[in-house]
């Protein structure tokens, strides 16, 4: 028997330290795991949060070790990087942040007073993974740690954190005349400590093998298999292997069986399953990364409330738990190393055992159906020979391990579309903003029907995209870049329905489900936050656009309108927008009945005001109800552009539409050498800002191509502050003093 203690309690922390010795003697204080020492600093921006090296102190009571029992310590996430000693000596090191790893003490262990002491630091170097990315990384002592004390002959704790079993289980579906699919199922253990047989049971049926160089392989046959089918049901069977030592381990594993079409999309057990979800990144308000397993089960809940069936787990391994509860809950899953925006030309060796951990430790969860070899990693990196060949590496290594899964790559939009990068994953993906950093919505679908005519035999998903809300802004001229809840619904519903044109797109993910964390920002009225989310960091405010993915998605009754916190409205006549998946919506006025509008999931309305009026919208017995109030003049805090900003100077009564103004496209404002020539001086400032997308703009025609129809004006937005309101608004005075030129 094996006996597992969570070593929880009673850690002295100590910050800001650098040697042993020093923090051997230093006071510190009582924490308990999970700990990060950036929950507030890493949240509230200006890049300022710490980062250095910290040190976790434990008394440790020497456990009992009977007939050659070993004992390890076990560390499910010690960010970044971290150094175990025991009574003052150095036992390990380990790289990277998210997986886990084992430390065996036995030998080092004395009578009494054992003193464990581990340093974490999460300060950047040039090798581990993530050093470049729009996230906090936090550090600490963020997941659990245990001491395992295992008999001699036990389940393999020495390889890559993994728990010595692999379940492999081989579907064959039913086919005509057949009723049932059945499942070869093909558990390896590996052993150390002399272990000679192994008893395995699958499904009521026990076996036994013997271990040979601590290797077993059984083979169980099942016949009609109970599949793990998504969301419909997720069912686990399980599988226990014991050795004669009584070690044992117990896993979960599913029977299903996918594939993927490069022209019709996903298949679930031998069904079109069109992928539709989010992305999670792994904090919270208040807690940072150190998440309870109450917090995982709310994510899962918020999940489950959605209606999603995919959900990319960005940027990093996340925790057990929550591969487990997608597992329970049938959600597909794509899981990812942090190798992302940046290669470092030291860190091959960090992408390669990232990614060892990564699979060895979650080969066994059914959700996951592909491995992530990196992100968006020519942002700001070139592609040279040292990157593809990282990235061949990568791949080489995830079939390696992995005969089952595929590989997958999330693109930036930069990268051309006949890069030799999209050739080495077995399937691909981008990342696109437009509508949001740059460009209009529209070039998202131009963009996917380019790429899906010159690749018709390629897979290509959508694995990013979004559109920054901070539920306090809104407007009634909802606009790219104002951060209104108003904008983000109008983007997401743009996105659905390019979506639901395309249902080759083999998976798309919502960049994201929740806000996060990114140190480096501060925008959008919040400091040191991606408000990309459709739910808020502290997951207590779901946005109006989590309910338009609920009416697309849910099968949950439900009826929700919109513009809740958008109470004070200047607008005489006001849009009532209600998201609903029944088919017709009724609205009321103050307790009277307006109009019923039959549709689909988006239902507008539009209500003269007056006063205070009470509105209320009906489907069946499903009700929801806002108040709204005519007011005079803009209620302020709604704007993230507030008073002295210069905003709408499209609105002058005075706009001549037969000359240039910022509201056209670069393309068109080429074709004056006149206004071309004034344009250029302040671009160049632009994307002079912007080193990384102006050396791509610069080698890059699709981009090139692209560029020329977006709109001057997003063009600049892009630039953020270094382009003054000011002078956007002198080059549209300029522009209006020259005539179009009309072909
Ligand atoms: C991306 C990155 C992601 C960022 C996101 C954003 O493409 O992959 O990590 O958070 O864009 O919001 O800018």
């Amino acid at each position: 028997m094996r006996k597992v203690t969570e070593l929880d309690k009673n850690w002295i922390f100590v910050k800001g330290v650098k040697g042993i010795a020093e923090a051997r003697v230093a006071e510190g204080v009582l924490v308990s795991l999970p700990h990060t020492w950036n929950a507030a600093d890493g949240q509230d921006g200006g890049n300022d949060y710490y980062r250095g090296t910290c040190w976790y102190r434990l008394a440790l009571q020497r456990p009992e070790l009977k007939d050659g029992e070993r004992a390890y310590l076990e560390f499910d996430g010690a960010a970044m990087t971290a150094d175990v000693y025991l009574n003052g000596e150095k036992l390990a090191h380990h790289e990277g942040g998210y997986s886990r790893f084992r430390v065996d003490i036995t030998e080092k262990l004395i009578e009494t007073g054992n003193e464990l002491m581990v340093a974490v630091d999460n300060s950047d170097n040039s090798r581990v993974y993530p050093q470049k990315a729009d996230f906090t990384f936090y550090g600490g002592l963020y997941r659990m740690v245990r001491l395992v004390i295992v008999p001699k002959a036990h389940f393999s704790m020495d390889y890559y954190g993994g728990n010595g079993i692999k379940v492999t289980p081989v579907v064959t579906l039913a086919e005509n005349g057949e009723e049932t699919a059945s499942a070869v199922v093909t558990v390896e253990i590996w052993a150390e400590g002399s272990a000679e047989y192994v008893t395995v049971t699958v499904a009521d049926e026990t076996k036994q093998a013997a271990v040979t160089d601590g290797y077993a392989k059984v083979e169980f046959h099942l016949e009609a298999v109970h599949l793990w089918d998504g969301v419909e049901d997720p069912y686990l069977y399980t599988a226990r292997a014991e050795l004669e030592s009584g070690d044992a381990v117990e896993v979960r594993f599913g029977c299903r069986s996918f594939r993927i079409d490069p022209q019709e999309g996903f298949f679930l057990n031998g069904r079109s399953y069109p992928l539709r979800g989010v992305s999670r990144h792994q904090d919270r308000k208040g807690a940072g990364n150190a998440l309870t397993p109450a917090m995982h089960q709310e994510d899962m809940d918020i999940v489950k409330e959605i209606g999603a069936n995919t959900l990319r787990l960005a940027h990093y391994q996340h925790a057990q738990e929550f591969y487990d509860l997608c597992d329970e809950n049938g959600i597909i899953v794509w899981a990812e190393i942090p190798y992302i925006t940046m290669h470092m030309n030291g860190g091959k060796e960090n992408t390669l055992s990232q990614m060892r951990e990564l699979i060895i430790q979650n080969y066994n969860h059914p959700s996951i159906i592909c491995w992530g070899l990196s992100n968006e990693i020519t942002a700001a990196s070139a592609v040279n020979e040292e990157l593809l060949e990282n990235h061949r590496e990568l791949n080489d290594l995830c079939h390696e391990l992995d005969k089952t899964r595929k590989t997958v790559m999330a693109d930036v939009f930069m990268l051309e579309i006949d890069s030799p990068m999209l050739e080495i994953p077995d399937i691909n993906s981008y990342n696109l903003y437009f509508g949001w950093y740059l460009g209009e919505m529209k070039q998202t679908d131009e963009f996917f029907d380019e790429y899906h005519s010159a690749y018709p035999e390629r897979c290509i998903g959508f694995s990013e995209y979004g559109a920054d809300a901070n539920p306090a802004y809104h407007s009634a001229k909802p606009d790219r870049g104002d951060y209104t809840e108003e904008y983000q619904c109008i983007y997401h519903e743009h996105m659905l329905r390019m979506i639901e044109e395309r249902p080759w797109l083999w998976a798309t993910h919502v960049w994201n489900l929740f806000d996060f964390a990114a140190d480096g920002r501060d925008e959008g009225g919040k400091h040191g936050e991606n408000q990309k989310g459709l739910v808020t960091i502290d997951r207590k405010t779901k946005k109006d656009a989590f309910y338009l993915y609920k009416a697309y998605w849910s099968r949950e009754n439900f009826i929700h309108i919109c513009g809740r916190r958008y109470v004070d409205r200047t607008e005489e006549v006001t849009k009532i927008k209600v998201y609903s998946n029944q088919p017709s919506v009724a609205l009321y006025v103050d307790g009277i009945f307006v109009e019923e509008q039959k549709g689909s999931r988006v239902f507008e309305f539009e209500i003269p005001i007056s006063g205070s009026h009470k509105v209320a919208a009906q489907a069946g017995e499903y009700r929801d109800e806002i108040i709204v109030k005519k007011a005079d003049e803009i209620n302020k805090e709604y704007l993230f552009v507030k008073e002295g900003d210069i905003v709408n100077w499209f609105d002058k009564e005075d706009f001549h539409e037969d000359c240039y103004s910022v509201g056209d496209t670069l393309g068109e404002i080429a074709k004056s050498p006149e206004a071309n020539a004034i344009v250029q001086k302040l671009t160049a400032k632009a994307t002079a800002s912007r080193g990384d997308v102006a050396e791509s703009v610069k080698d890059n025609p699709a981009l090139q191509r692209m560029m020329q129809r977006m709109t001057l004006q997003s063009m600049l937005k892009q630039a953020g502050d270094v382009i003054k309101p000011e002078e956007i608004k002198a080059l549209n005075d300029a522009l209006q003093r020259i005539k179009k030129v009309t072909d």
